[in-house]
């Protein structure tokens, strides 16, 4: 008969419970979650991030703080542009795997399918009370609007992007009639009780300046509804700033040494501080998740009106549009007071990888009948381990393999060039080029600027590389991607 160690039994029996308490941590818990996006605001804009904020002539406190207060990602990748990473954060998938890895743009077919699961409509199968406000850019058509795709209800709701207040004025020079550009003039938008969105008001230049306090007033209201009821809440926060146009409102106009695009991230950060305000107005800090991210990278040389000098990557080189480091590499924020710790790490964190945290953090399952790309950050918020779930990321340009991140090197299949005799480096304007038929390798920890190509030395890299696109390779065979559509091939 073998005989059982008492203290060995209890042991082992504490160490059981030990570990359901923490599974009880991480599972289970139903914070409510104020998830922020800004527009275009590039790494180097904000303070904390090291060379924006006060040194640039327009300060960012309440971001700076935010940053204090949680993890402050200093590697977070996005997608390069509006549409792409925000398909990414709604779906925890690459963008090519729905369609919409292009930037969508009047007249292009692209919109959110029904059939993708999103961040939303996760929170929705955990009881939460669900609303977003501000920018959406996931199509116009009823199937994709952010309340047929797991919202209860959208205010201030601009479906597309803040581009389409610069073409009326473009349009009237171009001749057309006014009944053309008063039928295609961007709106915004708002949810009655089916659901259903209607057109409030015309979003143009003169609303752009007070669009953004809109969007906090009906973030702050909504938090100040729904604070104190039974069920958590999920708020989704699409800000319009800092996209160009610059548009501040009167109170912040001319207090930037920055000029026009200063005054516009003075007021962000304010807005995004009148939010945090409403958080903890209601008493909600310590049971409020907040994540605080931009969408792609900076509008450096917007070409267009008085704001010439805009947003910027900071060390790295890279705009919207495009797939260099400065492109996909923008600031990320975590606050979660007593359960995320507060610290800085340049751990590799994604996008994409929301979806599947918050299934972790809710105990819940994520569809498997699809790819989904985003990794499982929970352990890693939450401090027990300084180790990131993520070591690679791919980035994609019309629908192909751009670039390949995997620890700290860069790697192209097509060398991407900046735009030459276009006044203008925005990412968009760039090309790419076939090479020898051997990818461009940079060191990004050394080589910030991506200046050289290590190919012939380093090309041990190469192994890696193959191995990361290979595993995406894979999966196509079971899930190809939609016909992706295409600008530029016919
Ligand atoms: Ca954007």
């Amino acid at each position: 008969m073998v005989k059982t160690n008492p203290v060995r039994l209890a042991t082992a029996l504490l160490a059981m419970v030990g570990t359901l308490c923490v599974a009880q941590l991480e599972a289970g818990d139903r914070p409510n979650v104020v998830l922020m996006l800004s527009d275009n605001l590039g790494y180097g804009d904000i303070g904390a991030y090291g060379s924006g904020g006060d040194i640039r002539g327009m300060p960012t406190p309440n971001l700076d703080q935010l940053a204090s207060d949680g993890l402050m990602l200093t590697q977070f990748f996005v997608e390069p542009g509006c549409t792409p990473s925000r398909a990414g954060l709604m779906t925890g998938r690459y963008s090519v795997r729905s369609g919409l890895n292009s930037i969508i743009v009047a007249g292009t077919p692209l919109t959110l399918q029904d059939e993708e699961f999103t961040v939303a409509e996760l929170f929705k199968e955990h009881g939460y009370t669900t609303g977003m406000v501000g920018k959406w850019h996931l199509g116009q058509e009823a199937q994709s609007w952010p309340t047929n795709q797991g919202f209860d209800e959208y205010r201030v709701g601009i479906l597309e992007t803040t581009d389409g207040t610069l073409y009326p004025e473009s349009m009237r020079r171009s001749g057309l009639p006014e009944s053309l550009i008063e039928a295609t003039q961007p709106q915004i938008w708002e949810s009655d009780e089916d659901g259903a969105l209607n057109p409030v008001r015309v979003y143009d230049l003169d609303y752009r300046r007070q669009v953004e306090g809109d969007i906090a007033d009906a973030a702050g209201a909504f938090i100040a509804s729904h604070a104190k009821d039974d069920e958590p809440f999920f708020l989704y926060v699409g800000w319009s700033h800092v996209h160009y146009p610059s548009g501040a409102s009167e109170e912040f106009m001319g207090r930037s040494a920055a000029g026009a695009y200063g005054d516009m991230l003075m007021e962000h950060d304010h807005r995004v501080g009148e939010v945090l305000s409403a958080i903890d107005a209601a008493g909600i800090r310590d049971n409020t998740l907040v994540v605080y991210l931009s969408d792609n990278g900076p509008v450096t040389h917007e070409g267009k009106d008085d704001d010439y000098l805009g947003s910027s990557a900071g060390p790295f080189r890279g705009e919207v549009g495009g797939v260099l480091e400065g492109a996909l590499r923008v600031p990320g924020m975590v606050r979660w007071p007593g359960k995320v710790p507060a610290r800085k790490s340049n751990e590799m964190v994604a996008i994409h990888d929301f979806l599947p945290t918050f299934a972790a953090m809710l105990g819940g399952d994520l569809p498997a009948d699809r790819p989904i790309d985003g990794r499982n950050q929970l352990d890693f918020f939450t401090g027990q381990t300084e180790q990131s779930a993520r070591e690679d990321y791919l980035a994609f340009l019309d629908g192909e393999v751009s670039a390949v991140r995997w620890r700290h090197w860069r790697i192209y299949p097509k060398q991407i060039m900046s735009s030459a005799g276009n006044p203008s480096a925005l990412g968009v304007y760039g090309y790419r080029v076939e090479g020898m038929g051997y990818p461009a390798v940079y060191n990004i920890a050394r080589d910030p600027r991506e200046q050289m190509n290590q190919v012939g030395t380093e090309a041990w890299v190469i192994a890696s590389y193959m191995k990361i696109i290979g595993a995406y390779q894979a999966s196509l065979e079971e899930h190809p991607n939609p016909p992706g559509f295409s600008l530029t091939e016919f």
